[in-house]
């Protein structure tokens, strides 16, 4: 069993703390991952005053330069594929498949950067002055602050760190406290692949004791989070009253519309796709079907049928369908609106319950609760497991009447043949990302993601939308003498 050590990654090196924390496997919670340092806000300090002295070297490193790096992470992250994806699948519990996908998406989203860092700056414009170059270009922020959580423990952070970095900022990184072991291969890479000292720094440790520290440096020019909607608006709160500039990405309470005329089997397939996989720890998880009144027998039947096909267990095998929930803390809360549901006297179709195993393991078994009203809690409020709400609707507009009946806006599919009314769809829904005959999941690095209303800051992540938030503008008038 690994019980090694791990430091935090200031200025280059590896360095302790005066204390560590341990991570688990959530299937078999008395397996440690490793030790790891637990930040002091001195030594969250030192790794800003690291950042900030690394700054000037590499805004003046060629962007060029800049990708190359993030082109050879990805190859040393594709090289170790196969030990990372086992230790993120042991460490945050999402199967081996998915736990490749997500290596596998992570080293797309790298080269995706490396060659955006040979992109355009900006553009030459006209100007009323007949002597005057008129152009803008675009400038790292400075010093960013990256604030990631365990559910895409690789993937996440490379889609923040990777545009930081090819636009030229430095960076200081705190990881969920769940996921460190991700977070410490992640700098490894970047470390191996040649980052210079002090670009990326890693402060491995809990909220509690350094969140303060992380957020409020006067060193910060900009914050990026991805995590609950709580911690999300009160870091954006303290941002804007110091001028910082912050980007959240925050939960969902994701629909899919099954319409009459939907092919079934594809509906189905995708609906518990999108709400089961990775137990349903996906900000653009599947949370809700609304399905119109004609199908709905059908749809329902297959559906549960399909759900009750998946098989839960441990993370490694491969013929696992979905794992555990990440954590005790996470067990909880989803059992704690399977409580709700019970109370509320829905009607539970499949599951219901935490599954009992011999090694204690965090799991929960797929849920689906039928003829849910849309303005109940469980028909509202983000759960973050595998449970989903079926729901009925009389008509077409009726279901993107309560498709939008939330305040969460991130993602939303619609299973449909009928153009017109996947238009009408992809028009009328509100959300940020949109799926036409696809589960709710699933974000590609060179398109923008993010949600609409309570979902996001309303920035967009990934793709083009990164340099907005990574760099600063600045508009040059030159006038030549004479
Ligand atoms: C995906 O749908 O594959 O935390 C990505 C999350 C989202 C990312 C989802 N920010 O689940």
């Amino acid at each position: 069993m690994d019980t090694q050590s791990y430091g935090l990654h200031v200025g280059g090196r590896w360095i302790d703390a005066p204390e560590s924390f341990t991570s688990r496997n959530p299937a078999r919670p008395a397996e440690l991952l490793g030790r790891f340092a637990r930040a002091t806000p001195e030594l969250v300090f030192a790794a800003y005053e690291s950042a900030a002295d690394a700054q000037e070297r590499w805004r003046r490193t060629s962007p060029i330069a800049r990708g190359e790096v993030l082109y050879r992470t990805a190859e040393v992250l594709a090289g170790r594929a196969d030990s990372l994806a086992e230790e993120l699948a042991r460490e945050e519990g999402k199967t081996l498949r998915e736990a490749r996908a997500e290596v596998g998406r992570s080293v797309s989203i790298l080269r995706y950067f490396a060659g955006e860092a040979a992109q355009p700056v900006g553009s030459v414009l006209p100007s009323a002055g007949e002597r005057t170059f008129l152009f803008d270009q675009r400038e790292p922020v400075g010093v960013v602050c990256i604030i990631t959580p365990w559910n895409f423990p690789l993937a996440i952070p490379a889609w923040k760190i990777a545009p930081a970095l090819a636009f030229g900022n430095t960076l200081v990184w705190k990881p969920s406290e769940l996921t460190p072991l991700c977070a410490v291969r992640l700098v490894e890479a970047f470390a191996e692949a040649g980052l210079p000292p002090g670009v990326l720094n890693l402060v491995t440790g809990l909220p509690e004791e350094i969140g303060d520290a992380v957020t409020g440096n006067p060193a910060v020019g900009a914050i990026s989070f991805t995590g609950s909607a709580g911690v999300g608006r009160a870091i954006q709160a303290a941002a804007v009253a110091r001028g910082v500039k912050v980007q959240l990405e925050l939960g969902g309470k994701n629909p899919v519309v099954v319409l009459e005329d939907a092919d079934l089997e594809l509906a189905v397939e995708q609906t518990v796709r999108g709400a089961m996989l990775s137990a349903g720890q996906k900000c653009t998880a599947t949370s809700r079907a609304i399905v119109t009144a004609s199908v709905q027998d059908e749809f329902t039947e297959q559906l549960i049928e399909r759900a009750r096909a998946l098989r839960v267990g441990d993370p490694l095998d491969e013929a696992t369908d979905l794992g555990p929930v990440a954590s005790e803390q996470q067990l909880e809360r989803v059992l704690g609106y399977l409580a709700i549901a019970r109370e509320e006297g829905l009607e539970c179709a499949l599951g219901g319950d935490r599954l009992e195993d011999a090694n204690g393991g965090y799991f929960v078994s797929p849920t689906v609760y039928l003829d849910v009203l849309p303005e109940s809690r469980i028909g509202q409020e983000e759960i973050f497991g595998p449970v989903l709400a079926v729901m009925a609707a009389a008509s077409f507009e009726e279901a993107i009447w309560i498709a939008n009946l939330v305040d969460y806006g991130l993602s939303a599919s619609v299973f449909t043949r009928d153009l017109t009314r996947a238009f009408d769809f992809v028009r009328d829904v509100q959300a940020g990302v949109v799926h036409v005959n696809s589960e709710t999941p699933g974000a590609e690095p060179q398109a923008p993601f993010g949600g609409t209303k309570a979902s996001s800051s309303h920035s967009r992540e990934q793709g083009k939308a990164a340099a907005d938030f990574y760099t600063q503008v600045k508009t040059v008038y030159l006038d030549l003498p004479g």
